[in-house]
């Protein structure tokens, strides 16, 4: 079992090859115990003892939920057939698809050549242009970061309705994005705290038409950037965060 920004997976070696099965369960609402004494896969199921939990958000300090348990000493069983289904063969189960809002009967959610498992941003064609150029600018960088791109299973999201914004073409990471209407989402998304950022759609200003302006999010901040597009070039402007 493993555990990432987007939740549980079930890690497995077929053929020499490492592969990962998306389980679909929010840690937002199951825990699993470190220790198990059952085994992890039986007659067809993969079956996990843990606890249904709620959590409780700490005011003032953002990241650092507390769980309170619902109901412990649960087993929770899911049938592997389904886990592992992955129907057009791009290497993500359909599971995973369907929770993060990719196409699991097309390799090529978008369309552009490149399949799901290895498009860097999978949801949406990149195009080029200086709006992009200006979106892909205020994304997120970690410095000494490992290789992100590498990991098939590793993404940054977004939360947005910036069409802007779905064609960036991210350099240090895979993307996904999550609109910004709870009716939009997927139930797994609505339920599950797994984006990092929000994004806005650029906004503009009557008096100052060449001015725009974009707000970004995090969990304790919010950032509104002020942008010229000056000598084929942006100029960005952050005017002050906000700390929550
Ligand atoms: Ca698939
Ligand atoms: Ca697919
Ligand atoms: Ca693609």
């Amino acid at each position: 079992m493993g555990t990432n920004n987007l939740g549980f997976w079930l890690l497995a070696i077929e053929n020499n090859k490492p592969s990962a099965y998306f389980l679909g369960l929010s840690f937002s609402h199951y825990y699993f115990n470190e220790v198990q004494n059952q085994p992890l896969i039986k007659d067809g199921f993969l079956q996990i003892e843990g606890s249904l939990v709620q959590i409780i958000k700490v005011p003032g300090l953002p990241g650092y939920d507390d769980y309170s348990a619902i109901a412990d000493g649960k087993m929770f069983k899911v049938n592997l057939k389904e886990l592992m289904k992955d129907t057009d063969q791009d290497g993500y189960n359909d599971i995973f698809e369907k929770c993060f809002g990719l196409n699991p009967d097309d390799k090529d959610s978008d369309g552009d050549g490149i399949n799901d498992f290895v498009d860097i941003n999978p949801m949406y064609r990149s195009e080029k242009n200086k709006f992009t150029e200006l979106y892909e600018m205020l994304l997120p960088t970690y410095a000494g970061a490992p290789d992100f791109k590498k990991d098939p299973y590793y993404f940054e999201v977004f939360k947005t309705d910036c069409d802007y914004f779905h064609q960036i073409n991210p350099g240090e990471y895979k993307v996904l994005f999550i609109p910004e209407n709870e009716d939009k989402q997927s139930y797994y998304v609505r339920f599950t705290d797994v984006y990092d950022f929000g994004i806005s759609k650029i906004r503009k200003n009557k008096e100052f038409p060449e001015r725009f302006y974009i707000n970004k999010w995090g969990s304790s901040s919010s950032t509104d950037c002020a942008a010229e597009y000056k000598n084929g070039k942006w100029e960005l402007e952050m005017m002050g965060g906000i700390d929550i």
